[in-house]
């Protein structure tokens, strides 16, 4: 077990834009995170908050979840943080993105047995302010084997050199957590990567990826860790559309649950993610912050 790519596998990260390999862990370890993380689905942790969610629904709890996801299980686990697999892609993560490397995400990904959605096409950065420029790379970890016919991902090589591509919503429909790219790329070239339990697939934030549907008799369950750098603002003006549309009930819990006093607990978790490594990223991290309280204050 190992913190380190050898370089050829970092070059190859770089030219191809994902990268899969061994972790290693042992399965007493894979075994602890997917206990872990199945007990806080089974439990509806986080639903209130907006932390639970289902990305593939309009989420309003008519309906049973497609693609349940949790943000941020840390917040209700944190021995999640400090894990050996934590441990391994933090230290891989520097090597790729330097020293300044901050962590900024882990999810929970649960594709129900027989069920479960396909992912649709989708670069991450889609989700993000157009106003900056992101570095971000994510740890996308198998908590049992995955294949195609229990959606193991699938990567668009060297997508991530072109710019984020236009993106709507699954069936048209703004509700629905999930984005879809819906031009500039040829589903055809997608590299699909199965993956043995304690696998793992890393891929930068603007590679274009998606996942088919969980056809088999068992759950699939996958633990993701994001780190990224403190974004930097766009060189170039861009827009995109899609986020003035986007109207999802995951927000308004979010939102609703930091007017009643969830800002102080938000505020307070999101320690773990400061990293103050220079005047730049404080700033960086105070804005942040004043503009949570803001939205907040502005839906009273
Ligand atoms: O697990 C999946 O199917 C989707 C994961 C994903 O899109 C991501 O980690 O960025």
């Amino acid at each position: 077990m190992t913190n380190r790519l050898d370089p050829t596998l970092i070059e190859r990260f770089r030219e191809d834009g994902f990268l899969a390999f061994d972790t290693g862990l042992p399965a007493l370890d894979i075994a602890v995170l997917r206990d872990t993380l199945r007990g806080l689905h089974a439990g509806n942790v986080g639903f209130e908050e907006g932390a639970l969610f289902d990305a593939m629904g309009v989420d309003d709890g008519s309906a049973p979840a497609r693609f349940p996801q949790i943000l941020h299980p840390r917040s209700f686990a944190p021995e999640l943080i400090g894990s050996p697999f934590y441990r391994i892609a933090r230290g891989m993560a520097e090597q790729i993105l330097g020293r300044e490397v901050r962590f900024k995400a882990d999810i929970s990904l649960l594709k129900p047995a027989r069920f479960g959605d396909p992912t649709p096409w989708h670069q991450d950065e889609a989700f993000q302010d157009p106003a900056f420029d992101y570095q971000e790379i994510s740890f996308w970890l198998a908590l049992q084997p995955v294949d195609t016919s229990n959606s193991c991902m699938a990567y668009v090589p060297g997508s991530h050199k072109g710019p984020v591509l236009p993106h709507g919503f699954p069936g048209g429909d703004p509700r629905i957590h999930a984005l879809e790219c819906i031009d500039g790329f040829d589903p055809l070239d997608a590299v699909f990567c199965p993956l043995s339990a304690g696998g793992c697939v890393i891929h930068n934030g603007r590679t274009v990826h998606g996942a088919g549907p969980n056809t088999s008799g068992g759950d699939r369950l996958a633990y993701v860790l994001i780190f990224d750098t403190v974004p930097v603002p766009a060189k170039t003006e861009r827009h995109f559309p899609w986020r003035a549309q986007h109207k999802t009930a995951r927000a308004q819990r979010e939102l609703e649950w930091r007017r009643q006093g969830g800002i102080l607990v938000h505020l307070w978790r999101q320690r773990s993610r400061v990293r103050v490594t220079s005047i730049r990223t404080l700033l960086f991290d105070m804005r942040r912050a004043a503009r949570a309280v803001r939205r907040v204050i502005a839906a009273e």
